[in-house]
């Protein structure tokens, strides 16, 4: 497979929330990789609403992140994520053989699919935006759900036992793809947690936030649940 090499940008735009996890997992990579980037729900200078016309125009399902690059939009982050790599970091962040691609591949699969929605969509966010009567956080349904949390947790605690990043020994997309959702477990109060103290997750977190736009990207989240945006995205899982 051909690498498509460094481009030069000026800045890409990313449709999205600040606090939503696949936002982060874009914002991430464009940060480590040197792209300039503006980051809002907004599109050639009009406000987005979540779902509305204009949204299910750039993204079908009417989710987010969205990039824009000039004249070209894209949505899905995986898509998303291919993309930048391919166009300015030379392809760095997949490996090249088959197999060892195949094998990422398999990984941020799992991970869109399964993992990040038992961390985040049946668990995490319910804390910060609670579907209970009253606006009230449903414990019971998260402790429902928590077994297969510690599932997804254990996947990726497998990956780790391998290597120092989750795919290999440097970064690669599926870091991107995990981090942001990784982030938000590890600050689960102590009662609702699904880490234990002596995680590898603890130490991973760790090592990726010294790099200063993964810190920059990996903070606690700013969510104002009256908001009709998050609202919206709460409504959706
Ligand atoms: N398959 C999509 C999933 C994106 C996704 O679920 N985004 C959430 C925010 S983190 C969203 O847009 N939720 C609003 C909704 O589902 O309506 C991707 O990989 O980009």
């Amino acid at each position: 497979m051909s690498r498509i090499g460094i481009r030069t940008v000026n800045k890409v735009h990313i449709i999205g929330l600040p606090f939503s996890t696949y936002t982060r997992s874009v914002q991430l990579f464009c940060e480590l990789i040197g792209v300039n980037y503006t980051l809002a729900m907004s599109h050639a200078d009009k406000a987005i609403e979540m779902h509305d016309k204009h949204h299910r125009k750039l993204h079908p399902m009417a989710k987010i992140p969205i990039l824009i690059d000039g004249d070209t939009h894209l949505c899905e982050t995986t898509a998303i994520l291919h993309y930048l790599n391919d166009s300015y970091a030379s392809g760095e962040f997949l490996k090249l053989d088959p197999i060892g691609r195949a094998h990422q591949l398999e990984r941020m699969s799992l991970l869109s699919h399964y993992v990040n929605n038992a961390l985040i969509r049946d668990y995490a966010l319910e804390l910060a935006l609670p579907k209970g009567k009253g606006g009230e956080v449903r414990v019971q349904w998260m402790m429902e759900n928590k077994s297969a949390a510690l599932d997804a947790v254990k996947i990726v605690e497998t990956w780790l036992a391998e290597n120092q990043f989750l795919a290999g020994s440097t970064w690669s997309l599926v870091d991107m793809m995990a981090l942001p959702s990784l982030y938000y477990v590890s600050l689960l109060p102590r009662e609702l947690a699904l880490l234990t103290p002596h995680s590898p997750l603890h130490q991973y977190l760790n090592n990726v936030r010294k790099h200063s736009g993964a810190k920059k990207v990996l903070q606690p989240a700013n969510i104002n649940a009256s908001d009709s945006q998050s609202a919206k995205l709460a409504s959706q899982g």
